[in-house]
């Protein structure tokens, strides 16, 4: 009994004195200690074996937005070989790009800490691809991932066309590294699109959970139609304007390489889900306040390292190859806008849409954008433009679907000046007599527009506005349809 009794004392004691000194005597080892990351790799070798077949090749690789959850081999063979081709970067605007893997921005690599990435590389600029006979000069290209811990004048070397080079490196650091060519002049071989990600987990995964992953890169381009009016596609090549990209200049910038890409094509979620994306901003030279409309990054891990936290924030500003992860709950249906709070580059086309809707149902999304870059010049316009934006946003949108009232983009194609003058007069009076308008009304859930008291001067200007609305569409319609042919 006493021994039992002494036993039990000695345990007690045994586990307070563990607890007490517990945290001080175990020492936390840094996991990006020196003795616990990999420094060294094998030199890069070059050779004049060159690949065939597709520019891209690789189990970890992702080509689109929507991620794939991490492929589990401890070395990912990765081939991603440079070409010379044109991309679209905006509607009409076809742009002589210089890529990795045949795409702008490149495939993005996913991979964890501890993960060997074994790169493989042919500068295949001097391939012919179909339809572009013209002058894209070959030249020496490299690649420079600002994931990998080497030497850069041994792996970043730059080779020359047909060669091939090959190296391998550790992945020690969690985050979101932009890669990209680094043969001067730099500037221009990323503007003209040699660039991409890799995102990098940490060894046990995030510590959340989440329903979406999505991958934004925001970049911008600095083009001009091509001097000698060269066609691709019976449409006018653009290329590179160096004084522009010199000054800092873009025409253009977007996300995930195209003008209102994700606008046209939202990224999808549905309410109360909870979204990841992985932001990097390319640059090359412009700062991105990432912002999303309607909802609050529950976390933000800077540089996409979740030792890097920060809680509810609204936006997360990125300098050039800065990025981060954001979190954030969808908290009911709708279409959260992704943009760069400088509003200047959103409406150059970093924009992009989280939507609980069907993106089959928002056929006139792309639209919107076109207006926000856009204003009339027409005076009456200009005012009913102003007075739209203060009096009639809060029910309406411009070529964003409806909203509590009707989509105002195609109005004056449905009805006709004098039955606009009516109803903005009296609305009431309308839904009492005129069919057209009962019938509206049902379909909007029996929700009666309100009087907005407003004078005829004031519905003229609200016509100018709708009339230039409509205009200005089809003006990119017909420009559309120019270029395709
Ligand atoms: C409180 C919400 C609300 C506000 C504010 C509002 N509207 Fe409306 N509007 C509606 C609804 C709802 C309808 C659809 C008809 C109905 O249910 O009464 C409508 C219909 C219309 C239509 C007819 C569209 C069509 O396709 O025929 C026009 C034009 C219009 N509104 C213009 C305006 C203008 C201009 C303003 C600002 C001065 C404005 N509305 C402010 C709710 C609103
Ligand atoms: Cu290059």
């Amino acid at each position: 009994m006493l021994i039992k009794l002494a036993l039990r004392i000695t345990l007690v004691l045994a586990i307070s004195m563990l607890y007490a000194c517990g945290p001080s005597t175990k020492k936390e080892i840094d996991p990006y200690d020196a003795s616990q990351i990999e420094l060294k790799s094998p030199a890069a070798k070059t050779s004049m074996e060159r690949h065939t077949g597709p520019y891209a090749v690789g189990a970890a690789l992702n080509f689109n937005a929507e991620l794939k959850p991490l492929e589990l081999s401890p070395v990912k063979n990765v081939q991603l070989d440079t070409t010379h081709k044109i991309v679209e970067i905006a509607p009409g605007v076809q742009f002589s790009a210089w890529t990795f893997g045949d795409q702008v921005p490149g495939p993005t690599i996913r991979a964890r800490v501890g993960d060997k990435i074994h790169f493989s590389m042919t500068n295949r600029s001097d391939e012919i691809l179909p339809g572009i006979s013209m002058a894209m000069a070959p030249m020496m290209h490299s690649m420079d991932f600002h994931a990998a811990m080497v030497s850069p004048q041994d792996k970043y070397r730059s080779i020359a066309p047909g060669q091939t080079i090959e190296f391998e490196f550790t992945l020690n650091y969690p985050g979101i590294f932009m890669y990209h060519c680094g043969t001067p002049m730099i500037l221009e071989h990323i503007a003209s699109g040699m660039y991409g990600a890799v995102v990098v987990e940490p060894k046990a995964g995030y510590p959340t959970k989440v329903d979406h992953e999505y991958l934004v890169i925001q970049s911008e381009f600095y083009v001009k139609p091509d001097p000698a009016g060269k066609k691709f596609n019976g449409a006018p090549l653009y290329i590179l304007d160096a004084d522009r990209l010199k000054a800092s200049q873009p025409t253009h910038t977007v996300f995930n390489g195209k003008h209102n890409g994700m606008v046209k094509q939202p990224l999808t979620a549905k309410p109360g889900e909870r979204v990841r994306l992985f932001v990097l901003n390319v640059g090359p030279s412009k700062t991105s306040s990432f912002h999303v409309v309607g909802t609050i990054f529950d976390r933000v891990w800077l540089e996409g390292n979740p030792d890097n936290q920060m809680r509810g924030m609204q936006t997360v500003l990125l300098g050039s190859s800065n990025s981060a992860i954001v979190e954030m709950v969808i908290p009911e249906a709708g279409s959260y806008i992704m943009v760069d709070h400088h509003f200047a580059n959103a409406s150059q086309g970093a924009i992009g849409l989280i939507s609980t809707l069907d993106k089959s149902k928002e056929p006139e999304l792309e639209h919107h954008n076109m207006e926000a870059s856009a204003t009339p010049t027409a005076p009456l316009a200009v005012k009913g433009k102003n007075a739209f934006e203060s009096k009639c946003l809060a029910c309406h949108s411009v070529g964003q679907g409806n909203k509590l009232g009707p989509d105002m983009a195609g109005v004056t194609q449905r009805r006709k000046d004098e039955w606009l003058t009516q109803w903005l007069t009296a609305p009431e009076k309308m839904l009492a007599t005129n069919d057209e308008a009962k019938a509206m009304l049902k379909q909007f859930n029996n929700i009666p527009m309100p009087n907005q008291g407003l004078s005829s001067q004031e519905i003229k200007q609200y016509l100018a506005y709708f009339h230039w609305i409509d205009e200005s569409m089809t003006a990119t319609k017909t420009k559309k349809s120019e270029a395709s042919k």
